[in-house]
């Protein structure tokens, strides 16, 4: 299978050829929200004004915060690159930024984040991403609109007055510039997000016209010409108009995501327990099976996994998160050949299965074990050996043409392969 098949069909003999390869990274959701503990839209949802967030910048210290035990713990998840919120909604930057006073450098724990997190990563090996929101909830210049904390304000309209989105745009610019100059080579900006069709109580939404997009873009490619680019600036998207990452959030595709009925590279994120910032008393954290079939779901389907951690106010993972990262490593050293470098199948996959292929090797997915048998159309004579992918032990199976086995019962379909498994599925992770 050639690398286009492998990122969805896109060309990509480019820089970027390592994303469609590596298939698996990790989202980080950090921020003063980690404070509040109860989500990262907190400051939006319960409407708080500056003055009375100011208690988790106040009380901003993540003295555990080792950015090598991050890097670590993605690595050994089997993840192969790391998108970090550089600055979300809230506004709150996580490194020495010139152009603003709300960041970690003047908060109690007083040091740059994000140098040493980029350090960090490379020293495992991982390719480094950065999320930079959009949207500011602090900023003086960001107009007030329907996502914004004051958006029920009574003199949310007279509040605007003076606010200039384009000192806002040029801010963002001047952040970015940070961002993509100071830290080496950047391979992941995540831009969070464009709404310019919502109107709130006659306060309009946002978009390329307020964030102007086009000049940012330019931007981003002359200081990082390989960097790849998420999708949420709303830029024009047709077939001459490809956007470079497509990023479905918290679902999982039916079929593979297209533009203008083209392939398109593109990557899920999903969160463990349903919010993005640490929420310590959330109880919907995914079970193993549905961690393992969220990333091969997406890869049978030729997109990546984001899949995001939300680390605690001490800087970090908590031990729900830790166990459910070493879900993944556990799974993945044993069955990563099925995920690293692979993409989707031409073959369907029977029923409560998934296919994931790579050159002349297809992996079956059982994701819902079967008694004894599994029936795969398509495939009849055309198997020269398989074998379970966590021990190599070899398996058996009938081919059309093959002598019926009468305790099979089935005279075997034409094209089709039956598969036999044993009865007590094998004690893996899933
Ligand atoms: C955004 C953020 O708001 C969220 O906090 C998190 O960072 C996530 C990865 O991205 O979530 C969104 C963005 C856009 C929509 C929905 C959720 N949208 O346009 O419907």
């Amino acid at each position: 299978m050639s690398d286009a098949a492998i990122s969805g069909g896109q060309d990509v003999a480019d820089g970027k050829a390592w994303f469609g390869h590596d298939r698996f990274g990790m989202f980080i959701h950090f921020g003063l929200y980690a404070l509040g503990a109860r989500h990262e839209w907190l400051k939006n949802r319960e409407e708080f004004t500056t003055e009375a967030y100011q208690k988790y910048f106040d009380n901003f210290d993540p003295d555990l915060y080792d950015a090598r035990e991050w890097a670590r713990r993605a690595r050994e998840a089997g993840m192969k690159y790391v998108v970090l919120t550089a600055k979300h909604h809230e506004g709150f930057c996580l490194w020495d930024s010139k152009v603003t006073d709300y960041k970690v450098t003047n908060t109690p724990y007083g040091k740059d984040l994000i140098g040493p997190y980029v350090e960090a990563l490379r020293a495992e090996g991982l390719k480094v991403g950065f999320y930079y929101s959009l949207l500011d909830w602090h900023h003086p210049d960001f107009p007030i609109d329907g996502h914004h904390p004051q958006r029920n304000h009574p003199d949310a309209a007279k509040l605007n007055e003076g606010r200039d989105v384009k000192r806002y745009a040029k801010y963002m610019r001047d952040q970015v510039t940070e961002l993509l100059t100071n830290f080496g080579k950047i391979d992941v900006i995540w831009f969070d997000f464009s709404y310019p069709q919502r109107v709130y109580k006659g306060l309009p939404g946002k978009g390329r016209a307020d964030w102007e997009s086009d000049d940012l873009m330019k931007l981003v490619r002359q200081l990082q010409p390989d960097i790849i680019v998420g999708d949420r600036l709303d830029l024009p998207r047709d077939a001459d108009h490809m956007p470079e990452l497509v990023t479905p959030e918290q679902y999982t595709p039916r079929v593979a995501p297209t533009v203008a009925g083209l392939p398109v590279r593109w990557e899920a994120c999903h969160t463990f327990s349903g919010s993005w910032g640490y929420y310590r008393d959330e109880s919907s954290w995914k079970d193993a099976g549905q961690l393992i079939n969220i990333l091969v779901d997406t890869v049978s389907l030729g997109g990546n996994l984001l899949m995001n951690v939300g680390p605690t106010g001490r800087g970090t993972f908590d031990a729900r998160a830790i166990k459910a990262l070493d879900t993944y490593g556990e799974w993945l050293r044993l069955n990563g050949r099925s995920i690293y470098g692979a993409g989707p199948s031409t073959y369907k996959a029977p029923n409560g299965c998934r296919f994931t292929q790579k050159g002349n090797w297809l992996y079956l997915h059982i994701q819902t074990w079967p008694f004894r048998h599994i029936h795969i159309e398509g495939l009849g004579r055309k198997v020269k050996y398989a074998q379970f992918l966590h021990d190599a032990s070899e398996l058996h199976w009938l081919d059309p043409d093959a002598e019926v086995d009468s305790n099979v019962g089935v005279a075997v379909g034409e094209g089709i392969l039956t598969l036999e498994l044993p009865v007590l599925k094998p004690d893996v992770v899933t």
